[in-house]
């Protein structure tokens, strides 16, 4: 996160002062909800300007959440979510960037922008909401759904193998990747908050159920055994293997920061680049070039 130096300290803002009038159209019970005040919340804890904080998303019911937001805030193309907040970060490095949208937009026709974010390691979150299903365009499969899952087009049951985003992250380089749940406020809190402070390009998988394409049965699976908070099980955040292990393991669902590194993010990379450049047009320029290197 990049916050605008200033000598004058703030007003506080509310976690009211980041809604907007106009109110969500989602089904009563979708779990949109709860990702939408976890976020009003985390921009009132970390005191983000409301005129410096851009939200955008793709298309899809998850992707409506920009609307919701009093911040600048886009509903890009289909899939496009990744690719226009590139743009909003590299346009105005001091704007924290938000990207919010669903498991259809994110990992079906946007798939191929993922791993380009991933590696630039742009100064920006990304929010997957993730409800593993088409709820927009009325219960089609998405890339995350489960196997056997009957939906209207898969009436005889699912026979793709779904993609898990979390070990998808981790084989793209992300630098900051976590999981949590949108019946828990305080917890999905306290990652957003993290993945914003993180300087490089974050990741969270939030577990968002679609009541009206899903049933009930999903906020069943996240409750009780079907979830693990990873800071009760001593898992080391750091390790790149122990990651792997947890992020998804088939017994239950690993909650909290899966994994953790400090690289340079893209933009204090390209900072020392022009800086270098400035004073010493070849052997500085080479200096930092070979920083990049593996
Ligand atoms: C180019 C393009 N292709 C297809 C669509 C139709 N479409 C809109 S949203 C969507 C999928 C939504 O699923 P997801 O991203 O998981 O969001 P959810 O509604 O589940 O939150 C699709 C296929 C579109 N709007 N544009
Ligand atoms: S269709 Fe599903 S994802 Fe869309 S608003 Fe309704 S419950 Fe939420
Ligand atoms: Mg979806």
């Amino acid at each position: 996160m990049s916050l605008p130096e200033s000598s004058e300290p703030r007003p506080a803002l509310a976690p009211k002062d980041y809604k907007r009038d106009l109110k969500p159209v989602w089904c009563p019970g979708c779990g949109d909800f709860g990702v939408l005040n976890a976020l009003y919340k985390t921009l009132a804890d970390l005191n983000l300007e409301r005129h410096n904080t851009a939200v955008i998303s793709g298309i899809g019911c998850s992707s409506r959440l920009p609307g919701y937001v009093a911040a600048y805030g886009f509903n890009a193309l289909h899939g496009r979510a990744l690719t226009l907040a590139t743009g909003v970060k590299l346009a105005n490095p001091q704007v924290t960037t938000i990207v919010a949208g669903g498991d259809g937009d994110g990992f079906a026709i946007g798939m191929g922008h993922f791993p380009h974010a991933a590696r630039r390691n742009l100064d920006m979150t990304y929010i997957l909401m993730d409800n593993r299903i088409y709820g927009l365009t009325k219960g089609q499969l998405s890339p995350t759904s489960e196997p056997d899952l009957v939906t209207k087009t898969s009436s005889l049951g699912n026979i793709e193998r779904p993609i898990d985003p979390v070990t998808l992250a981790l084989a793209t380089g992300v630098t900051f990747i976590a999981r949590t749940v949108s019946t828990n406020i305080k917890h999905m809190t306290e990652i957003f908050s993290r993945a914003i402070k993180h300087s490089g390009f974050s990741f969270v998988q939030v577990l968002s159920p679609c009541v009206t394409f899903r049933g009930k049965t999903q906020y069943k699976d996240y409750q009780g055994d079907g979830v693990i908070y990873l800071e009760q099980t001593g898992h080391d955040q750091h390790d790149f293997h122990a990651a792997l292990k947890v992020a998804n393991n088939g017994d239950a669902y690993q909650l909290g920061v899966i994994y953790h590194v400090h690289t340079e993010s893209f933009g204090v990379r390209y900072t020392r680049l022009r800086e270098a450049f400035k004073q010493d047009k070849n052997s500085a320029v080479l200096d930092v070039v070979n920083d990049f290197l593996p």
